[in-house]
């Protein structure tokens, strides 16, 4: 008989998992205001999924802003405490809906569960709403060297959970998630509008009423 292949979830955090990717835009337009940037909605597309000093090397390179190391390194703390102090307070009611059942689901259907975030705070985030102990494998912003869209963190993430990358699944919002996920033919999920995640295999808008069986054979 032929055992069913190893299978694993690969789930991004902020924007799949939980709503953070808002504090994150909020706390970038206050950082942006300070140098005279007007960060939009649009623009914060390309900043969603990528680690915090490219943000900002990205930042300043649409405002064709110079800036100190110094400066850079302040405007880097002070973004990242604004953040800090938007999810002080978050908690289980934060999870997006539908994600729980869907990943208890995938785990009953022996699936394994793995994060990959860009975020250096992702672990603190998965503590305060209480699902840390469901993921096998948890790769952030502090274990690759190089940022989505570079594919090292879904690489490690496959390796870790002991499974071939063509039978691994990713969810992710960002454009550089699905494109460094594609890079090592995953089956990408968009979550979030196919007018901005155009190269993802499918999207949907979130879990709820998302089912395993629509994503793959069970
Ligand atoms: P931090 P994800 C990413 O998380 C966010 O999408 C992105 O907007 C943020 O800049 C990045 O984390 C770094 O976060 O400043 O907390 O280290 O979407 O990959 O879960
Ligand atoms: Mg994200």
């Amino acid at each position: 008989m032929i055992n069913k292949p190893n299978r694993a979830f690969i789930f991004d955090l902020d924007g799949v998992i939980t709503q953070t990717s808002e504090y994150h835009f909020m706390a970038w337009k206050t950082v942006c205001k300070k140098i005279g940037y007007d960060l939009t909605r649009e623009k914060n597309e390309e900043l969603k999924g990528v680690n915090r000093n490219k943000c900002l090397d990205l930042i300043m390179e649409w405002g064709k802003i110079r800036l100190s190391e110094k400066e850079i390194e302040s405007l880097l703390e002070a973004k990242n405490n604004i953040y800090k102090d938007y999810i002080k307070d978050l908690n289980e009611n934060d999870l997006c809906e539908g994600v729980l059942n869907f990943i208890n689901d995938a785990i009953k259907n022996n699936i394994k569960i793995a994060l990959y975030s860009a975020s250096r705070n992702a672990k603190r985030i998965l503590c305060q709403l209480k699902i840390i102990d469901l993921f096998t494998v948890i790769i952030d912003g502090n274990n690759v060297s190089n940022a989505k869209p570079d594919p090292e963190g879904f690489k490690i993430a496959a390796d870790l959970t002991k499974t071939n990358t063509k039978d691994c699944v990713v969810f992710e919002d960002s454009i550089s998630g699905i494109e460094g996920a594609k890079k090592l033919n995953m089956y990408t999920v968009g979550i979030g509008s196919r007018d901005v995640l155009k190269n993802a295999d499918v999207v949907y808008k979130g879990f709820k009423n998302l089912k395993i069986k629509d994503i793959i054979n069970v």
